[in-house]
């Protein structure tokens, strides 16, 4: 299609003018206005919120019935998510509905698993309290199908809550919203009668959600999850009056941007763009690659070791992460501002599965030797990224840490400050602590010089000491020829 300049000219000029009243309109603060959008701009500053977003590594338990299936059925492997298997057309729902009466988790022993995350390094763990089949690992009081009427009996969401907190780990608490066991469970609110039974599931769901902040109080937050369909988002009232009970139950609760709708649907993010919630919870299964795509809010990124599957399957399908690739997603998330969080499925007698068991060690060993440029730590602003590894920035002033992944065959690592600041001392923080040689060369960049002998046979951490001295003229590197 040919279009006459004149009238192309005349587009640009129409979508300019456009542009420029958006612009004038955001300048003057006009917004769409919301009784149940975001009730903050920009990330919260408390000291709960400060020590969520110091934790760097986070464990994930997803634990229920499921388990007791493996990701299989009559000799046939499930393609999809283990935790799902319910849904798989090859499972009758009654045949699921009744794993409970069977489950007996004799190996289960919550100190154990505790004592396996604290040597693995994680400060904080997010346990599966009901996931979307309805089950509850506690004995709630609004529903038959939970632990107590199990051969078992046994609280496993408070011996868990009980023995993390214990080893100094905090805890969250998942909570699926969608039941598919509750009859009020509606996707969509077609009529007045869907209207009516989801009242009730709401009711419920207020009712669970107040039994296990009133039950587990020392729990530091919630982890929301089968929030995305019709009916929820067209509950935003409700969202926004649910959140605000639990954080008066618990002072400093932490809950991301999964559980609440505006009153326009809007999810995650309202509709003048504002997050809802404390972080933003949408980095499940993926890594930003840059730090303007989480923008300045604070994220969390949850993995699974083996390509998809939460819950126990004898068989991993695809690519299982090894504990290096863990430590590299560890690094690149913590150094883009965020924490990272790794899955663990247990078997249905309640001991970990070995392959799952070697990866906590090994990541323990890892992080034991170098935690420091990964807790409390975040994006080192003004940093250019660099193609050896992650530089992540320490609560201390002057210090910053390089994760190196991939030691150049030069053995010389490049950095480039940001202007106006000045690298006083690198330290290898393995091999007795070795202070390396610092080259300053043109446009402000620094290389860093490795033992000529340097054989890494793990990531490893520098140090740098640095010095900002506001009159360095930090010239400008090449630009590229564009
Ligand atoms: C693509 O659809 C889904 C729906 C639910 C993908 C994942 C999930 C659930 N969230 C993870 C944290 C697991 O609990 C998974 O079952």
């Amino acid at each position: 299609m040919h279009i006459p300049k004149k009238y192309l000219n005349r587009h640009l000029l129409l979508v300019g003018m456009a542009a420029c009243w958006l612009g004038i309109a955001q300048s003057q603060g006009q917004q769409i206005p919301l009784k149940h959008g975001a009730h903050r701009s920009g990330p919260r500053t408390d000291a709960a919120m400060q020590t969520w977003r110091g934790y760097g590594l986070g464990q994930f338990i997803h634990w229920g019935v499921y388990a007791m299936l493996e990701g299989a059925y009559q000799g046939k492997n499930y393609a999809g998510a283990a935790e799902w298997i319910r849904a798989w057309k090859e499972v009758p729902n009654a045949v699921y509905d009744s794993l409970y009466t069977r489950f007996n988790p004799s190996a289960f022993n919550a100190r154990a698993w505790a004592a396996m995350a604290k040597q693995m390094g994680v400060r904080y763990l997010t346990f599966t309290t009901k996931h979307h089949d309805g089950f509850c690992l506690w004995p709630s009081a609004f529903t038959n199908y939970t632990i107590a009427n199990t051969p078992f009996k046994r609280d496993i969401v408070k011996e868990v809550v009980d023995a993390y907190t214990q080893a100094g780990i905090d805890v969250y608490l998942y909570f699926s919203v969608l039941d598919w066991n509750h009859p009020g469970w509606r996707y969509q609110l077609k009529n007045s009668n869907d209207s009516i039974a989801f009242n009730t599931f709401k009711q419920f769901t207020w009712n669970q959600l107040t039994e296990l902040a009133t039950r587990y109080p020392s729990i530091k937050g919630f982890w929301f999850d089968g929030t995305w369909d019709e009916s929820w988002k067209k509950s935003g009232p409700f969202t926004d009056s649910l959140e605000q009970h639990l954080k008066s139950l618990i002072p400093g609760l932490v809950i991301g941007s999964r559980l609440r709708a505006d009153e326009l649907g809007n999810r995650h993010k309202d509709a003048n763009g504002n997050l809802m919630g404390d972080y933003e919870q949408g980095w499940e299964r993926k890594i930003p690659d840059s730090r303007t795509a989480v923008g300045n809010n604070d994220w969390e990124c949850v993995m699974t070791i083996p390509e998809n599957g939460w819950g126990y399957a004898k068989k991993w399908m695809g690519h299982w992460k090894t504990p290096v690739e863990l430590l590299e997603m560890t690094a690149k998330c913590v150094s883009l501002g965020g924490n990272f969080v790794i899955n663990f499925g247990p078997m249905a007698n309640g001991a970990f599965r070995p392959e799952e068991e070697e990866t906590a060690a090994t990541i323990g060993r890892w992080m034991k030797q170098n935690h420091q440029a990964i807790y409390n730590s975040s994006w080192a602003s003004g940093w250019a990224k660099q193609d050896w590894g992650y530089i992540t920035q320490p609560r201390q002033p002057n210090k910053i840490n390089l994760i190196v992944f991939n030691v150049p065959v030069a053995k010389t690592l490049l950095v480039k400050p940001p202007k106006g600041t000045t690298i006083v001392k690198a330290t290898l923080m393995v091999a007795n602590k070795t202070a390396l040689t610092i080259k300053p060369v043109d446009y402000g960049e620094v290389q860093i010089i490795l033992p000529a002998k340097w054989n890494a046979a793990e990531p490893f951490v520098i140090e740098l000491q640095t010095e900002f001295n506001q009159k360095q003229n930090n010239a400008e590197g090449p630009k590229a020829n564009t």
